[in-house]
């Protein structure tokens, strides 16, 4: 067994890494990521490997994500260095599983979440450039490959809407431009594609609809995405 980056473990050794199909689960905050995760949980041959939030809430007792939040100018790059340390992590789970399902990837984290605190001023000049050569030392040493991307596309209101009704309080002050600047990045990345390079094939899923009518959605696109791996 192998030591997952959540603290769970999974058989590994057994089956050929290269048969494992690695899918990301992309999408704003609160675009439904987890919701398609649960469903996705209980589906045979899939192994889903959550992010690892319950990590950055607790480094040796320091809540990263809460201070990223309450004070991103000092604490951006103390966070998305553990964010970019702890996804690698993921990456290179190698579970027994024919299909290792992620939530996010190293992918997002650099193309989508850095940028935008770069971007919107959050992140100095030099922090960006130690986590960029960072992210770079990474796609060239290490493994970070995935097969295909699902990307829950989202309206940034509806995404606020959910996350004022899931109330985490680490998110309680997220501003609409922050969502709104984070769909934008998303959206040139993975459809307009013209930011940065897009690692995997893209299925896009709109959860712009309620949990029942996008639970239905993800069960007309399950046997889609398993016929991926086939
Ligand atoms: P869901 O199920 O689609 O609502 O997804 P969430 O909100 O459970 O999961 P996610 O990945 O959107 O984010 C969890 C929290 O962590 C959220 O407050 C955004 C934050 N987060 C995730 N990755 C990064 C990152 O690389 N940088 C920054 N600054 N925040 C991140």
């Amino acid at each position: 067994t192998k030591q997952l980056i959540n603290g769970n473990t999974c058989k590994s050794g057994e089956e050929d890494e290269n048969k494992i199909f690695t899918v990301a689960v992309e999408g704003n905050i609160g675009s439904g990521k987890s919701t398609f995760l649960k469903y996705f949980e209980n589906v045979p041959g899939v192994e889903v490997i959550p992010e690892p939030v319950s990590k950055w809430k607790d480094v040796n007792g320091h809540n990263t994500l809460d201070l990223m939040y309450k004070d991103a100018n000092r604490w951006s790059l103390a966070f998305q260095s553990y964010v970019q340390l702890t996804m690698m992590g993921v990456h290179n789970v190698n579970c027994g599983s024919k299909i290792k399902m992620m939530e996010r990837s190293i992918y997002s984290a650099r193309y989508c979440f850095v940028e935008n605190l770069y971007k919107g001023g959050l992140l100095p000049d030099v922090d960006y450039a130690i986590l960029s050569e960072f992210y770079d030392w990474i796609q060239s040493n290490e493994n970070t490959h995935v097969d295909l991307i699902v990307y829950l596309q989202s309206d940034p209101l509806i995404c606020q809407e959910r996350i004022q009704m899931r109330n985490r309080y680490e998110e309680k002050k997220v501003p609409i431009e922050y969502l709104q600047s984070l769909h934008d990045l998303h959206e040139d990345w993975l459809i307009k594609k013209n930011s940065f390079s897009v690692p995997a094939p893209v299925l896009v899923i709109n959860t712009n609809a309620g949990i029942s009518e996008v639970t239905k959605k993800f069960e007309q696109h399950k046997s889609q995405i398993l016929s991926y791996s086939a």
